[in-house]
């Protein structure tokens, strides 16, 4: 009986989790609550430069709706997932760097690197890179 109350209660939490935008910086861009350099902006998805760039093209493209990471993605997103790699290829193309080649990295969870917990894919490129493999 406990242990259905207490299953219970963490499915809930983890859905207000997944909806709460209150504290999320991404969110807050995606509103114009915060500042940021936005390049494209549709219905679903948002892409606006990185704060701290890597190269000479470094965009976030995320979700407009607060989805964590790629972890909390459901089977419903996978349209808003390829939504984010077209735009990715049109910003990318916009940038001038679709010839050169460019690098899509979506870090997910502590383990991962991800340190802004809004699901987003960054953009690179305008320089040769060296393979994350080594
Ligand atoms: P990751 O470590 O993969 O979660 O990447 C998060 C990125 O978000 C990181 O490269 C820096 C960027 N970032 C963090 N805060 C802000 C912000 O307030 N504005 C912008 N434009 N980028 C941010």
């Amino acid at each position: 009986m406990l242990k259905a109350h207490l299953i219970h209660l963490i499915s809930r939490l983890s859905r207000i989790r997944h909806t709460m935008t209150d504290s999320c910086i991404f969110c807050k861009i995606v509103s114009g609550e915060a500042k940021a350099e936005i390049v494209h902006r549709d219905a679903q998805v948002t892409a606006f430069r990185d704060i701290h760039p890597v190269a000479p093209t470094h965009i976030l493209i995320v979700p407009n709706r607060h989805i964590e990471s790629v972890s909390a993605l459901e089977t419903d997103d996978e349209q808003l997932v390829g939504h984010i790699f077209t735009v990715a290829r049109k910003v990318a193309h916009e940038e001038g760097i679709s010839r050169g080649g460019y690098r899509l990295i979506t870090n997910t969870g502590i383990d991962g690197g991800q340190t802004v917990f809004h699901l987003h894919v960054h953009l690179i490129g305008g320089q040769r890179m060296r393979h994350p493999m080594g």
